[in-house]
């Protein structure tokens, strides 16, 4: 491996071509990947024209661009590591819990710069632009705390339905953990992420603009199970209340229609195994397609009544201020929306060449049917691979090919899902919604290229 592939991965194998920097880098640090770049690659890019032209059998595409230099003189196969020769790990010798490499420690989630941070309330961000593939691991799921995270002790946890039902009742976890349960594939998306774009401020990363969504199998009991169980009134019984037992009093109002189509769990499961203690554990309502504020953690009540309860988390927040001074209420659905999550803010394309644009998209209307991809801000559009499974109201993975040729660029992503939904851009979305809101920004995110190979957030 050449001096700046090294350089590379230090960071993490996401993006081979790409610095990608744990925060953002300074104009200093970019001039020096840049120029280190040139330096180290010059000569293998040479090389590896030379291979194209001497007719070694590469797709066309990455004949233009083949990053791959040719081999020779590289010390790192040349000798042979100690890894080759010496006795490696035992077993669980670094805990009966397995952790990721020391070499992706950069992977992580975090706090915004720019945004005040208390235990009370606070957000971290998933790291996208590292990820492949749908799933979160559950340890970057992104985290919102109103009142901070607690790790209760599932013997003494409790879950409670009550209101118009004829018998109300109290479970177990062990209650409902033997009940019958469902594994799905669903993402959740904060309704504030993308919220610092409405006012144009231009988050320097993917992780801060969108890192707001997390995508998990989650396994549960279907919450009309438990209705049923306790004898909901379902004919008069048109909402529910959610309530989660930490101290920020959560409690969102959920339309019975949503519970009626089966889809809304009460979750104990993520990606195999328990809920994190930060996303709920041990009990988290699940509501597909729906923001995620209405995803109650520590879940302890569900209430069947026969009007929204315009709760302080419906009537002040999570409201939606619109172009005539109105506010929008109970606006709960996250529509279709995609990021480019590769090349993204903050990341330094190295070289001209090939590069796989990737990213995701997704809608809380179902699935997501087709993926559009821009180079030049909008002008031209090519239609990206989606990569399976494309499953409702969950993410979807997007690919590319692009080969870039040096100048600047602006790459965009627009998604349509099933309902023939188009995902917006920022004029026609501020046309309707006005420029003062929080919430619900879904407007087609642009990255600028620019010809040393810094990405940038814009907006056009
Ligand atoms: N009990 C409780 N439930 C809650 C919250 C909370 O603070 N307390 N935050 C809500 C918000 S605003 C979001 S976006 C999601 C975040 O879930 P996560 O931390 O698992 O990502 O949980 C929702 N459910
Ligand atoms: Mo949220």
């Amino acid at each position: 491996m050449n001096k700046s592939g090294d350089r590379v991965n230090q960071e993490s194998l996401a993006g081979r071509l790409i610095k990608a920097p744990e925060n953002f880098l300074s104009r200093a640090d970019i001039k020096t990947v840049v120029d280190e770049a040139k330096e180290g690659r010059r000569g293998f890019i040479r090389s590896a024209f030379a291979a194209v032209a001497a007719g070694a059998a590469v797709p066309a595409v990455l004949a233009q661009g083949n990053p791959v230099p040719a081999s020779g003189g590289d010390d790192n196969i040349l000798n042979l590591p100690e890894h080759s020769k010496g006795l490696g790990k035992s077993v669980a010798s670094d805990g009966g819990y397995g952790k990721p490499s020391k070499f992706e420690a950069n992977v992580q989630r975090r706090q915004s710069p720019g945004l005040t941070q208390t235990t009370q309330a606070s957000v971290s961000f998933a790291p996208l632009q590292s990820l492949f593939g749908i799933v979160t691991p559950s340890g970057l799921h992104f985290e919102r705390h109103h009142q901070g995270w607690w790790d209760i002790d599932p013997s003494k946890h409790r879950f409670m339905i009550n209101g118009m039902v004829k018998t109300p009742k109290v479970f177990t976890m062990d209650e409902i953990m033997r009940l019958p349960t469902v594994s799905r594939f669903h993402f959740m998306e904060c309704g504030a992420n993308t919220a610092a774009e409405w006012g144009n401020v231009a988050v320097p990363t993917v992780q801060y603009t969108h890192g707001m969504i997390s995508c998990s199998e989650f396994t549960g009991v279907p919450l009309i199970t438990l209705l049923e169980l306790a004898g909901a009134d379902l004919k008069n019984g048109k909402f529910v209340l959610a309530e989660g037992a930490d101290g920020s009093s959560m409690t969102r109002t959920i339309p019975m229609s949503l519970i009626l189509s089966g889809e809304v769990l009460v979750a104990f499961g993520q990606n195999g195994e328990m809920l994190r203690p930060e996303n709920g554990y041990p009990l988290r309502l699940v509501v597909p397609g729906v923001q995620g504020v209405s995803w109650v953690k520590y879940l302890r009540r569900i209430e069947v009544g026969d009007m929204p309860y315009a709760t302080k988390d419906e009537a002040i927040h999570y409201i939606d201020l619109q172009p005539d001074g109105q506010h929008r209420q109970y606006s709960n659905l996250q529509e279709c929306k995609s990021v480019v999550t590769t090349p993204s803010g903050g990341q330094v394309l190295l070289d001209k060449g090939f590069y796989n644009i990737t990213g995701l998209a997704w809608s809380g209307k179902g699935k997501v049917k087709k993926v559009d991809v821009s180079v030049d801000g909008g002008r031209n559009w090519r239609q990206a691979r989606l990569e399976t499974p494309v499953l409702t109201k969950a993410l979807t993975r997007f690919n590319l090919d692009w080969v870039w040729d040096g100048k600047p660029a602006i790459i965009q992503s627009r998604a349509t899902d099933e309902t023939g939904f188009v995902q917006p851009t920022y004029k026609q979305l501020r046309a309707v919604r006005g420029t003062r809101s929080i919430y619900h920004n879904n407007a087609i995110q642009s990255w600028l290229v620019q010809e040393n190979g810094e990405v940038k957030n814009v907006q056009v």
